[in-house]
């Protein structure tokens, strides 16, 4: 057993507030690092003592392991844990943590870098019987080699970087003809993002959904999943819903994925929290077809929320558990899934303009609450949200007994929550869980682009819309305004013609009561 009475957490935003939080519950000392931009950063607060990394952007702050690892050592930190992104899933800072007595409260290196590689993490699912997309496990030597490849699987087919991850360096190539150009296009993007221009063919798979299998495995050979989530919703490869368990996974489907992510997780060694990606065809009827393995993300994901609600786990006090030597406190019969979650990924952005980054300073927040919702935040009243950064603001997310109760109190706490100062994507969750294809689980990876598609803008090439006739949120709005500002609005509450009043509204009222 390993002792760790002290954590660095090298992450900044909601995530490092979240693992700050565990470590309080546990009685662990919390150690936090920021950049010039995060000095006044929730993070920063909430640690136990904080140090500068330096400068704003990422390069010279929260990906300088370096800097990290010599803060660990002024502090007297026995672990480190890093979050998402940034260093978690450099198999090389996660050696250099262990060189340097501070354990990498994550996988081992050797399992990062037997996934890392996706033809190599495809050889590794070949040699454990899981199903993978059809197509190459090794690069591609030449073109000549890509036709031959593609015409033995068949058109459509995708071209994939082996390094990459979240969309970089891949090409869907619908005809022969199209090859040529899509074959050099991905190797030079995949060479240009990763530095290696390895590219390998899979067939294509129309419509698929995206199923996630979250793992936990210890340092003793045990490992264990914990159920899917559907995260079909996204855009761009930035997913925007997150939902557990997947409308459409039977019991009988969730055994055979989670059994299939165990056998490969034990095969390349891992140990502590991962996830095995899958895609789920879309059947006839609504009803899933086959599964395929996709890659392993090797770190503790940014929707984990959705399964600890589902599994009453606390998964990081687990990762902490699993980072001192213990072995894993459940065994997979012991593991039950009881109700229903859905997180919306609430982001500074302005989801009528093309998705526009949208940083600047919070002038007014109105948080929601209430049974069955959580928020996992890295916000507050007049924080000015750096704009080096992903623009991710916080983390909303309902649980309930069902998936229609679920919906119904996401759409609720959606009315309680109002970000003022800045441009924010909730009024695209007000309409997406508006949507009747949401609520009836009609979900692909195509399927927010659709949804954008379909009348007013959104679309990221689309011109701004123009200006729409006043809703209730405009009224709302507009309501809080003029109640401030003493005048009368009430031809813009008449406009309300929701049952619901808004936050916006509400905070006007009370701005009224007081003067
Ligand atoms: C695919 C695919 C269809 N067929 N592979 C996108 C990110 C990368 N991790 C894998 N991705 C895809 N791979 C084959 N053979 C469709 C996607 C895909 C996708 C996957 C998951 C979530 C969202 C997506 C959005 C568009 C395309």
């Amino acid at each position: 057993m390993r002792t760790i009475r002290k954590i660095l957490i090298a992450n900044r935003g909601e995530i490092a507030l979240r693992i700050i939080r565990a470590c309080r519950e546990l009685g662990i000392e919390s150690v936090g690092v920021y950049s010039d931009a995060d000095r006044g950063a929730p993070h920063v607060l909430a640690a136990n003592e904080a140090y500068r990394l330096g400068p704003a952007p990422s390069v010279d702050s929260y990906l300088r392991g370096d800097l990290v690892l010599k803060i660990a050592a002024e502090s007297g930190a026995d672990a480190l844990h890093p979050g998402y992104g940034f260093l978690s899933e450099n198999a090389a800072f996660a050696e250099a943590c262990e060189s340097a007595g501070v354990k990498f409260i994550g996988p081992p290196a050797s399992a990062m870098r037997a996934l890392g590689s996706k033809t190599r993490a495809r050889q590794a699912a070949d040699a454990v019987q899981m199903p993978r997309v059809p197509g190459s496990t090794t690069g591609l030597a030449s073109l000549d080699e890509a036709m031959l490849v593609a015409a033995e699987i068949g058109y459509p087919v995708m071209l994939k970087a082996a390094a990459g991850g979240g969309g970089k360096g891949m090409r869907a190539v619908l005809s022969p003809d199209e090859m040529e150009s899509a074959y050099h296009g991905a190797r030079g993007e995949a060479e240009r993002a990763f530095g290696s221009g390895e590219v390998y063919l899979e067939k294509l798979i129309q419509r698929p959904r995206h199923v996630e299998i979250q793992v936990l495995a210890d340092e003793h050979g045990n490992c264990i999943h914990l159920g899917e989530r559907d995260c079909s919703v996204q855009r761009r490869h930035q997913k925007v819903i997150e939902e557990a368990p997947s409308p459409v996974v039977s019991e009988q489907l969730r055994q055979r994925m989670g059994a299939a992510a165990v056998r490969l997780a034990k095969s390349a060694g891992y140990a502590n929290a991962g996830t095995v990606e899958f895609l789920l065809e879309s059947g006839a009827d609504g009803t899933p077809g086959n599964f395929y393995f996709l890659e392993m993300n090797t770190r503790l994901q940014v929707e984990h929320p959705v399964t600890e609600l589902i599994t009453g786990l606390d998964l990081v006090h687990l990762q902490i558990a699993i980072a001192r030597g213990e072995p894993l406190p459940i065994r997979q019969e012991a593991v039950t899934l009881r109700g229903h979650a859905i997180e919306c990924r609430i982001y500074a952005e302005d989801h009528e303009n093309g998705f526009m980054p949208s940083p600047g300073k919070i002038t007014r927040l109105l948080q929601a609450g209430g049974p069955g919702i959580r928020e996992d935040s890295g916000i507050y009243e007049g924080w000015t949200v750096p704009m080096d950064y992903d623009p991710m603001l916080s983390k909303l997310i309902a649980y309930a007994p069902t998936r229609t109760l679920a919906i119904a109190r996401l759409r609720r706490a959606l009315e309680e929550y109002a970000i003022g100062g800045i441009r924010t994507n909730l009024g695209l969750f007000r309409r997406i869980l508006d949507d009747p294809d949401f609520q009836e689980g009609r979900l692909d990876t195509n399927y927010l682009d659709r949804l954008l598609a379909e009348n007013h803008g959104g679309a990221a090439s689309a011109p701004p819309p123009e200006p729409r006739p006043p809703n209730d949120r405009i009224a709302a709005i507009a309501a809080g305004i003029f109640r401030k500002l003493g005048v009368s609005s009430q031809n813009c509450a008449s406009t309300n013609t929701q049952a619901t009043t808004s936050a916006w509204k509400q905070a006007g009222r009370r701005e009224g009561l007081r003067s």
